[in-house]
């Protein structure tokens, strides 16, 4: 599904601001047809933003149901003869759109979009109604999973299996756009750099509806055309190209066209390539440095918001990180094209997280995870449709260098690998031109895990130093050594894409102790200082790049304090070691 942007030929219109808003604990709005008029008894609420950190009331911030948004949007009276779209770009954990009196569409998955085409519900220069049904809502057959019940007080609660607060609400824009009658409707492009004669090539495919005749031009960053082709497939040859690299994030811009449609894609040149132990871009190895990160702010909470994600890339380029990844969803596409243009390389995550139904404070102990009861058939067609959703939505950014599918399912229990062989398959035959991945859990180990085979890279989440080893940094360094040596013996690139401890921030503490700064910085030092040992080791993402909201616990102290940035994105000590480390690379 094609990102809104405005061309000759396109007008796309975000619905920010304020919208008609309203609680349904009870359930009523579907049968009361709340869409059919003004929403009773609405207040208002910030859109795009999580309605849970803008209410008072604990049962409003821990609502587990759906919510109501309604708004009226002018129809602008020159779409006349156009035709018109509306599109969410994420309702979380689920959304049902009416314009008017009719349903037009409905989506599961909190952190893809959707659209629906309403050119024959809507009257030009007339006000439009929009209502939205979101559902905050997981089940043992939703991505991610969550069990309803009902509280002694008579409430429902949710319980979920990740560590993150279960934010819903309209996340990001709802779009009102326009193309002409026949259009561009989707297009994939690929891309291949060969350093040897630095020739590029950008392959291309793009659906069309309606009669015209289709064409599309290639363009260097100062507009010049380098290539140019005909009809809806094709392979553009770009002799001396420019390629995109995080050192130097170069975008050429590929102007499609069909009939009087024009869509302008912002296309990145480079390759991908995983060669024994070593991840290669554009022919040259390369090493991530870098966070597993959150969509997560004070009151925004999980809502897009360009003045974070600004505030967020400016910290990463100060710390010298290259590369994050987008755990544990699809992060908003404002995210990827500033990555894109800020040449940062991302690990895309899809929303399946907590997939371990017997994980330490979050699960029960003995249970199961995959077959009937648990995560079964329709789960696993609900993660299907988040891989393709996610790949997709992401597979032109040149920033995106792989595709996680899970973060810390239980891939000790036997059963994961019927589980996840199909999905593994699925994703590679999406897109063949990157690694395939997920996030290994602590409880399987290499001598347990059963999945490993079936990807790419080998990602590790690994707390040696906090949850193992808790207090004794000299044990965690030689337990963590020892796994890693074990993982290493699959010839794959390693990449640690979690390790940390909590840090309140301002505790300190010599010797260093858990949960003061010294600490965090101790265990992050001895970590890199491992990693440097094991030339497998090409990438290490810290937990987390800032502290998060998550439900609340006993040992979450108003949330998960592993950033290495406070939420309000100031910096810990940890920060100036990274920094340290990370802008004067060692060999
Ligand atoms: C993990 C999870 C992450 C948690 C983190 C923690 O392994 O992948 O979602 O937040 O540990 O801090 O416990």
């Amino acid at each position: 599904m094609l990102a809104p942007r405005d061309s000759r030929s396109r007008d796309c219109r975000r619905l920010d601001g304020l919208w008609r808003f309203r609680f349904d604990a009870g359930g009523e709005g579907t049968a009361g047809r709340w869409w059919r008029g003004p929403l009773p008894g609405a207040r208002e609420m910030a859109v795009p933003a999580s309605y849970n950190d803008l209410v008072t009331e604990a049962a409003e911030r821990e609502h587990v149901g759906d919510v109501w948004y309604q708004r009226e949007v002018r129809v602008p009276a020159t779409w006349q003869d156009r035709r018109i779209v509306l599109r969410c770009d994420s309702a979380t954990q689920n959304g049902t759109v009416w314009a008017g009196d009719t349903q037009v569409a409905e989506h599961s998955g909190g952190y893809t979009p959707f659209e629906a085409e309403v050119t024959d519900l809507v009257t030009c220069g007339e006000m439009l109604r929009l209502t939205v049904r979101v559902g905050s809502e997981l089940s043992m057959d939703t991505i991610p999973p969550g069990v309803a019940s009902r509280s002694p007080a008579g409430r429902t609660r949710l319980r979920y299996f990740h560590d993150f607060f279960n934010y819903a609400g309209l996340h990001r824009s709802v779009w009102l756009c326009t193309t002409p009658r026949s259009y561009i409707a989707d297009l994939a492009v690929g891309t291949w750099y060969d350093p040897g004669t630095s020739d590029g090539e950008v392959t291309y495919h793009l659906d069309v509806a309606g009669a015209g005749p289709t064409s599309v031009r290639l363009r260097d960053a100062a507009g010049t055309v380098v290539a140019e082709g005909a009809g809806p497939d094709g392979v553009l040859a770009v002799p001396h190209a420019r390629p995109w690299d995080p050192g130097d994030p170069h975008l050429y811009r590929l102007d499609a066209r069909h009939g009087d449609d024009e869509y302008c894609l912002p296309v990145g040149i480079r390759t991908v390539q995983v060669d024994g132990a070593r991840l290669l871009l554009n022919g040259d190895p390369v090493r991530l440095r870098g966070f597993g990160m959150h969509e997560d702010s004070v009151l925004h909470g999980k809502g897009h918001d360009d003045t974070r994600m600004v505030r967020d890339f400016a910290l990463l380029r100060w710390i010298g990180a290259n590369s994050f990844r987008t755990s544990h969803y699809p992060y908003a596409e404002e995210v990827l094209d500033y990555a894109d243009r800020q040449g940062l390389l991302v690990i895309d995550e899809t929303p399946a997280v907590g997939l371990h139904l017997s994980l330490g404070n979050m699960g029960d102990p003995g249970a199961r995870t995959f077959g009937p009861g648990a995560i079964g058939e329709q789960a696993a067609a609900a993660h299907l449709a988040a891989i393709r959703e996610l790949i997709a939505r992401d597979r032109n950014h040149p920033s995106v260098i792989a595709w996680s599918i899970a973060n810390e399912p239980d891939t000790a229990e036997p059963a994961a690998r019927e589980y996840f062989a199909p999905l593994a398959a699925a994703a590679r035959e999406l897109d063949a031109s990157r690694p395939v991945c997920f996030a290994n859990v602590a409880t399987a180990p290499p001598e347990a895990d059963v999945v490993t085979d079936l990807f790419d890279l080998v990602c590790v989440n690994r707390y040696y130093g906090w949850y193992a080893d808790p207090g004794d940094l000299d044990s965690a360094e030689k337990d963590l050594e020892a796994e890693l040596r074990a993982w290493a013996r699959h010839g794959k690139p390693i990449v640690v894409t979690e390790f940390g401890a909590d840090a309140l921030a301002g505790l300190h503490a010599l010797p260093p102790i858990m949960w003061s700064e010294d600490y965090q910085t101790a265990l992050i030092a001895m970590s890199a200082r491992v990693f440097r040992r094991i030339p497998e080791v090409i990438g290490e993402h810290v937990w987390n790049f800032a502290d998060f909201a998550t439900a609340q616990a006993v040992h979450r102290p108003g949330g998960n304090h592993k950033g290495v940035f406070t939420r309000d994105r100031q910096p810990k000590a940890a920060a100036w070691l990274l920094r340290d480390l990370w802008n004067h690379p060692s060999p």
